[in-house]
């Protein structure tokens, strides 16, 4: 059996414990290139002891952010910028990771802060939206309707991954994860919601996955075989069709797997506002079982595994591989340290760098 604390290896890459952070939007690029504000952000993340640190979506081109705001990986300035990103995660001890992505038809949008809402299509800093079919998410913020892409916009995107990940390698990312969930360009090709198309890329579960699978496959083929390749994806959307979506995409994960895939975050479809969700305290855990046993793959999952012992019971019974703990990490970029103090972990300090660990061990604090 094992914890929280174990070590994870994947491929040639090892973690030094099980606690991962998920992808979390900043929001604070310019022009899609990373500044103080990741650095100290990402260095403070991996300096609490997380085994993973996946950085947040970063737009594979200018039209896939989703703000303009997000971070970016085409041209060489950002990579630089990520460069450094990397250098302080690994100078931590953790494992640097990039999801990339595009994001479809809630691209364009303000920063949460600044609305969450579309942007004016007049405004200056707006872009136009592509998705698979004409068709908006459908809340009153994100109501812009995208055009449906053209098979040279498939092409032209699935390009696109593949540069992105060339630049995620050169950058000194060791961990990529393609961001096949929330609603995204990716997700919304699976969704019956947001898929309409008469092609070979709409209609059957076959159809809509074929975008995923293409686009994976390429990826798949200049990132290094020893390196994990991972997706997350969106596995069902709590719209009521629940179990027949579990069977499609256990059915397109056993493809992926089949392909070169090493590993899957499980986690919603989110490309429809008609979705009830059932939140509560890792409520994901039984689906990303699922996924694990039924197509015999790796898994992580993030959503409200964030007190120790959820984290900890989810890889203890075999649920998780590893566990995302998002905005816990937020409250506490030192969390994994909290966490083995709290499940009892022997002499916890090593968690944290020697700058920190070597007066916590002299000094015992006293609510340690
Ligand atoms: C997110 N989330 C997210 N997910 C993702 O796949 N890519 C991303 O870039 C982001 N960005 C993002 C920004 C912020 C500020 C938050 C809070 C969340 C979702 C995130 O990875 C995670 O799934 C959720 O936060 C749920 O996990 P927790 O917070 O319950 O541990
Ligand atoms: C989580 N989010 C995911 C993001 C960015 C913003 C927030 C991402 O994947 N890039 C979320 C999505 C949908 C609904 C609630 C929360």
């Amino acid at each position: 059996m094992s914890t929280l604390f174990d070590s994870y290896k994947l491929k040639d890459i090892t973690l030094r414990n099980r606690v991962a952070v998920p992808p979390m939007c900043q929001y604070s690029a310019i022009d899609g290139v990373a500044n103080d504000w990741h650095f100290a952000h990402y260095a403070e993340l991996a300096r609490g002891g997380a085994g993973l640190i996946v950085v947040e979506a970063t737009g594979v081109s200018p039209d896939g952010r989703i703000t303009p705001g997000c971070t970016g990986i085409w041209n060489d300035e950002q990579v630089q910028a990520h460069a450094k990103i990397v250098k302080l995660i690994k100078d931590a001890g953790a494992v640097p990771g990039l999801q990339i992505a595009h994001a479809g038809m809630k691209a364009s949008a303000n920063k949460p802060w600044e609305g969450d809402d579309h942007l004016p299509v007049d405004h200056p800093d707006a872009w136009e939206t592509i998705a698979p079919s004409a068709v908006a998410f459908g809340t009153d913020a994100l109501n812009r309707v995208p055009r449906a892409m053209e098979k040279s916009d498939i092409q032209r995107v699935q390009n696109d991954f593949v540069a992105a990940a060339k630049r995620a390698l050169d950058a000194g990312y060791e961990w990529l994860e393609l961001h096949f969930a929330h609603g995204y360009l990716a997700q919304s090709f699976f969704s019956r919601h947001t898929n309409q198309r008469d092609d070979e890329y709409g209609g059957s579960a076959e159809n809509r996955g074929r975008y995923l699978l293409e686009t994976m496959r390429a990826v798949r083929k200049v990132w290094p075989e020893n390196l994990p390749f991972t997706i997350r994806f969106g596995v069902l959307e709590f719209d009521g069709h629940d179990e027949e979506t579990m069977m499609e995409s256990i059915a397109l994960t056993k493809k992926f797997k089949e392909d070169g895939l090493d590993f899957m975050s499980v986690s919603m479809g989110f490309s429809t506002p008609k979705a009830n969700i059932p939140w509560g305290p890792a409520f994901l855990a039984p689906y990303a079982k699922r996924i694990r046993d039924e197509a015999g793959i790796p898994v992580g999952s993030a959503w409200g595994f964030d007190t120790p012992s959820l984290a900890d019971s989810a890889v203890r019974n075999e649920e998780l591989d590893i566990v995302f703990v998002g905005r816990a990490h937020l409250v506490n970029p030192h969390w994994a340290y909290r966490a083995a103090l709290d499940l009892g972990i022997k002499e916890p300090e090593y968690i944290l760098p020697n700058q920190y660990k070597f007066w916590l061990e002299r000094y015992k604090m006293k609510d340690a």
